[in-house]
């Protein structure tokens, strides 16, 4: 899923001036006929509220079209928004922008419909001021969750575009052991690689074809610590993990040149107890012919593990 399109959500004020200020245009279309005609100041009068009214459904509906209801959204999506969003405040605000929404076209409607039957030129103006009001105030009731509604769309936009319906394999191990450089040899992705750790400043995903399925690969950082101690990376892996994987490939890197081999033994059992079929795959072996554990069906190429991933589809029921 891609957050990118989200529209940008504007302020109560912002969304108030350019109503108005559409209302003024459309009636300074019609100022030289008032003179001549005083009853086109009525006809001018309900053609301020059609655009007013006009104005702030096609805006409000830009927001509320580009939102995923959040209800719907798979589960790794809206896990990522419990964790970075308030879940509840969200949903509150989008059903605010609703609720405006529908207010402004209840005024709308009712406003144009005594102005329409008044006869009265003072009260026509004091009606149209009291349309004016409601309006403004119902923007004012919703100002509060306008503003998060843009705080979301920004978090938002920081979701991984992740595909939550096919064959997805994610590639976990310690930092800078060959995870990034694994991706990339099967996707041909061109990640940023660096013989630093913690480079990774977002989830890599990469696809390639097997066996004629586009099948997703997600490098997931991260030593799987106590939840509220990773940083935002390493819980979005942590739950593409959890709720994306259906298959973790485990790389080990016997050159020891981050960590010996004793702690990646211990991670790749704690992983392996996530529930996950798992594969190990033995990086670097340019540099370390054969050294490593004798892990039986250990992956030492590339080609090796597009073999295994394979066969990880064939017996998951993904043909
Ligand atoms: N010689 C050799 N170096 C590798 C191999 N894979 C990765 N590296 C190097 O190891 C360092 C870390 O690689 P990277 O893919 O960024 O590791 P990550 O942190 O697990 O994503 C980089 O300097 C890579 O060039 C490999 O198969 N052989
Ligand atoms: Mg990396």
């Amino acid at each position: 899923m891609n957050f990118q399109g989200l529209a940008k959500v504007e302020t109560a004020d912002w969304y108030i001036d350019l109503a108005f200020r559409n209302a003024k245009k459309s009636a300074s279309e019609m100022k030289s006929q008032m003179r001549a005609n005083p009853s086109a100041i009525k006809r001018a009068e309900l053609a301020k509220i059609s655009a007013v009214n006009r104005t702030l459904k096609r805006h409000l509906d830009l927001v509320l079209t580009s939102f995923p209801s959040l209800d719907s959204l798979p589960e790794f999506y809206q896990e990522l928004v419990r964790i970075t969003l308030d879940y509840a405040e969200l949903k509150k605000s989008l059903g605010a922008a609703r609720w405006a929404q529908q207010k402004v076209r209840f005024f709308s409607d009712s406003f144009h419909n005594k102005i329409k039957r008044c006869r009265d030129f003072q009260r026509m103006t004091s009606y149209s001021r009291e349309y004016y009001g409601r309006i403004s105030s119902v923007m004012k009731q919703v100002k509060r969750q306008l503003e998060y509604l843009e705080h979301s769309r920004r978090v938002m936009k920081g979701f991984p575009n992740v595909k939550t319906k096919i064959f997805t394999v994610c590639i976990a191990g310690f930092p800078n052991v060959g995870k990034t450089t694994l991706l990339a040899k099967l996707t041909g992705s061109k990640p940023e690689i660096a013989d630093y750790a913690f480079t990774t400043k977002k989830l890599n995903i990469g696809y390639a074809n097997i066996n004629n399925h586009k099948v997703q690969f997600i490098d997931t950082p991260g030593t799987i610590d106590r939840f509220e101690k990773m940083n935002p990376i390493e819980q979005q892996a942590h739950l593409a993990i959890k709720y994306c994987a259906d298959l973790l490939v485990y790389v080990f890197d016997p050159s020891e040149q981050g960590y010996d081999q004793k702690k990646q033994l211990q991670l790749m059992n704690r992983l392996g107890k996530i529930g996950k079929s798992m594969v190990v795959y033995i990086s670097k072996t340019d540099i370390t012919k054969g050294a490593g554990p004798r892990i039986k069906d250990a992956c030492r190429s590339p080609e090796e593990l597009r073999k295994a991933v394979s066969s990880a589809m064939e017996s998951g029921g993904a043909f």
